[in-house]
């Protein structure tokens, strides 16, 4: 008879877990975990009123946390009601759920040091992945080693790009670099913020990059990784310059998109066009920051710093003749054939531009001419950086090397100091998005295409704020940011690739799509909400902050670009690098 109680009772218990085997997508979490001594939120939506939560072991035996939801905020910008589950208090390394009656459990997720130290390594192993013109060789590459595509040694003028020296179809060679995005084409715009945030995560620390390691083709040599992948690029860049008159063309494209095919298998035609201010001064501004990080190591990169220079002051003479040229995709298509319908990346107003390259040039020259360009830029409002807002680049660099400027410069630095402050205080004054506690998301400009990097730019001002200041108020708003790509959000999702039990699984990334392998490639960020929804897919959830779905077919969403993987790169690294804030002593 007891034997049957005990059957019965565990066959119960047992139908009682399955049903709750899967995890609740009504608890949002950071999947992959949190420090020690680091603020532990997971937020519970549309939970019933007066239940406490419960941090379990992963087999659910032993119950390690008890404390009880808070009172409930209704979203902003999305129907949910949210209640926040804090066990911040609880401190013990090891591996959990969060367990909440009647509303289920939670992915698992861990508590330890170096938490992030795999997803801060594939942040910077997806740029290897974006190689164009090599073969991604199974030692590095695992599962997804792929062919080579876009050799784009041949790569032709297009009518729009016609100098004295370079007829239209003149052949040029253009290879190596990155691709952009989901798409196979190479942006100098969108890679010069891109180069200009992984650059600065070097120069803000470089001890930590100095021995991390991320297993790609140069791991051997003596220059640290992030370096290693940042000259991958920085040699494609150097070939978009005309040496002729130092102008620098705005991409190297197709005409139009590819298919969702291999890289191999996307054979059209490529054109580099027309040049422009935008692209010329942000590789001004790229070329004049490497040639400054490159010189430690002159001994392995002989030259390097010094071409890097002379291209840097060559492309702003043709930008201070050219100050005004945009690329304005349409209007040159009335003019040239063929027409070009790939990314545009078309600013108009060269302000930032100019005044990020005139802050690198001189940081590198120490000479006051550039300061001109500086002190004239009278920045009224503090924006944060995208592909075409390019002054706090400019401004983190005269703050991080202030000490080797010029003394004429100090006003100025003064200044913007304090502008900079005043946006960090500004973000974080109002405790940020209740809802989900965090700074993201606290106003419905910071749900765009790409939102996810406006997350990311976020965290890097607040912890560069934190570096020149030294205040700790600055960092745990930083790292919730990064609960808040990993999934504390209000649509569940990590937005990293390979991280977390429910991390996006079909990016609109041509790769992942074309390969068939079940994994997307590990690492990538995806856009995330953008209730703009430009690529009119189908979106279940269609509110501000869960306007995102996992469909290969929503680009405007669910792309990756480089541009937004760069800042992870910065933040996921930089948290590692600051950790022992967060751990326990
Ligand atoms: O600037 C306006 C702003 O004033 C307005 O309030 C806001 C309202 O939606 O729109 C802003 O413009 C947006 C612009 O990005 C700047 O953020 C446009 O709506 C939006 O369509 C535009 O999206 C860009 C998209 O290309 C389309 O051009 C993204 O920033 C950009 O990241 C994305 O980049 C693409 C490349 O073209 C091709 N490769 C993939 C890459 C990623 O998707
Ligand atoms: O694949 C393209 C993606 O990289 C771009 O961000 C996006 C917006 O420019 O465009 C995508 O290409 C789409 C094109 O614009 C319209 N036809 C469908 C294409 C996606 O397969």
């Amino acid at each position: 008879m007891f034997k049957l109680n005990t059957l019965f009772i565990v066959i119960f218990a047992s139908l009682f877990l399955q049903l709750y085997a899967q995890s609740s997508k009504q608890i949002s979490l950071n999947q992959i975990g949190f420090y020690t001594n680091a603020p532990k939120v997971a937020i519970i939506i549309n939970a019933p009123d007066g239940i406490k939560f419960y941090v379990l072991s992963v087999n659910k035996k032993d119950t390690f946390f008890k404390g009880s939801l808070c009172s409930p905020v209704q979203s902003l910008y999305s129907s949910a009601i949210t209640k926040n589950a804090n066990f911040s208090d609880f401190k013990k390394a090891g591996d959990y759920i969060l367990y909440v009656p009647t509303v289920g459990f939670s992915y698992p997720f861990k508590i330890k040091k170096n938490v992030y130290h795999e997803v801060a390594k594939a942040s910077i192993k997806a740029f290897y992945f974006q190689r164009a013109s090599m073969p991604l060789e199974k030692q590095y590459a695992g599962d997804w080693a792929r062919k080579e595509g876009h050799p784009d040694t041949a790569v032709f003028i297009h009518a729009s790009a016609v100098s004295e020296k370079r007829a239209a179809n003149t052949v040029i060679s253009t290879p190596g670099g990155w691709y952009d995005a989901g798409d196979y084409n190479k942006y100098i715009v969108n890679s010069g913020i891109t180069m200009g945030t992984m650059m600065s995560a070097y120069e803000d620390f470089p001890v930590y990059f100095d021995t991390l390691q991320t297993n790609i083709p140069e791991s051997a040599d003596a220059i640290p990784d992030l370096l290693n992948e940042v000259l991958y690029n920085l040699r494609w860049m150097f070939t978009m310059q005309d040496k002729e008159d130092g102008g620098v063309y705005h991409k190297c494209t197709n005409a139009k998109f590819d298919a969702m095919i291999m890289p191999d298998a996307a054979i059209a035609k490529r054109y580099v066009v027309q040049k422009g201010t935008a692209p010329t001064l942000d590789f001004v501004a790229v070329m004049a920051q490497a040639s400054r990080i490159y010189k430690k190591f002159s001994p392995q990169l002989p030259g390097l710093a010094d071409s890097c220079l002379i291209a840097a002051k060559l492309a702003w003479q043709w930008a201070v003749k050219n100050p005004g040229v945009i690329y304005d995709q349409d209007e040159m298509n009335k003019n040239f054939s063929p027409p070009v319908v790939t990314g545009a990346y078309g600013d108009k107003n060269f302000k930032d531009e100019f005044f990020w390259a005139a802050c690198e040039l001189l940081a590198c020259t120490s000479n006051t001419a550039y300061l001109d360009t500086i002190q004239k830029r009278s920045i009224n409002e503090m924006t944060l950086p995208s592909w075409s807002d390019v002054d706090l680049p400019g401004c983190y660099t005269l703050l991080r090397l202030r000490k080797l400027l010029p003394a004429t410069a100090n006003v100025t630095i003064d200044l913007i100091t304090k502008k900079i402050i005043n946006l960090a205080d500004n973000m974080i004054a109002n405790g940020g998005n209740k809802a989900f506690a965090t700074i993201f998301g606290q106003s419905k400009n910071d749900f765009i295409w790409g939102s996810s990097a406006v997350a990311m730019n976020e965290s890097i001002l607040l912890l560069n704020v934190y570096l020149f200041t030294g205040d700790k108020k600055y960092l745990s708003p930083a790292l919730g940011n990064i609960d808040y790509l990993l999934g504390r959000n209000a649509t569940g999702y990590s937005f990293v690739t390979g991280f977390g039990a429910r991390a996006a699984m079909h990016p609109h990334h041509r790769p992942s799509v074309a390969d068939n392998i079940v994994a997307p490639v590990p690492g990538l960020l995806v856009g995330g909400p953008n209730p703009g929804m430009q690529d009119k897919c189908f979106y279940a959830d269609t509110e501000t902050e869960t306007a995102y779905t996992d469909d290969d077919c929503a680009y405007a969403s669910n792309e990756i670009a480089i541009n937004w993987n760069a800042p992870l790169v910065y933040v996921a690294n930089a948290i590692e690098a600051l950790q022992s804030q967060f751990l326990n002593k």
